[in-house]
């Protein structure tokens, strides 16, 4: 396995939560005490031909092998791995908190997992010293709720094997 020594290579990501609050149809299947529908992914920030969406939902798997959302302890099975994009997960709870994002590359890459945090969030207003929550109804009128981190996975002195892989897609 040769390495490619002084260059490093890049590849775009976004990362982050979108959340609405349940419809009343959602809510009949759910714990009486989930209010909120959320999304938590690992995007890619490359422009996909022919797509106005913000990130391509499916293209990060000829280098990403898996990506494991460690959930908070109040959730059945909190760990949750992601083996086949998209690399998302859909979820409902009441509560804001800090998921650990785990991004696995493939064998070839010859890297360690590479570890993110991203608080959820579920509500539109700025919480720090704000501590009332706006009523239900409030949040609904108030529409979903984006929060996304741009970043760069940066592979210094790559596999010559891996390198082929990244360019060739
Ligand atoms: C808080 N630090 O106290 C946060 C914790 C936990 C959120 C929020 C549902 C889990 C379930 C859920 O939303 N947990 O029972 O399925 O506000």
């Amino acid at each position: 396995r040769i390495r490619v020594r002084n260059l490093n290579i890049y590849r775009p990501i976004i990362y982050g939560n979108t959340a609405r609050v349940m419809t009343p149809e959602e809510k009949q299947t759910a714990p009486p005490d989930h209010t909120h529908k959320w999304t938590v992914a690992v995007r890619s920030a490359a422009s996909v031909p022919g797509s106005d969406a913000v990130g391509g939902a499916d293209d990060l798997s000829y280098f990403i092998r898996r990506v494991t959302f460690k959930l908070h302890d109040t959730y059945p099975n909190p760990t949750r791995s992601i083996e086949k994009p998209p690399f998302e997960l859909t979820e409902t709870g009441w509560g804001e908190f800090e998921i650990l994002i785990r991004i696995t590359f493939i064998a070839e890459a010859g890297e360690k997992a590479m570890q993110l945090y991203h608080h959820l969030k579920l509500h539109p207003w700025p919480a720090p010293g704000e501590p009332e929550i706006p009523p239900i109804d409030v949040a609904r009128a108030h529409g979903p709720v984006h929060s996304w981190q741009y970043d760069e996975i940066v592979f210094n002195d790559p596999f010559q094997n891996f390198l082929n892989i990244l360019t060739a897609n």
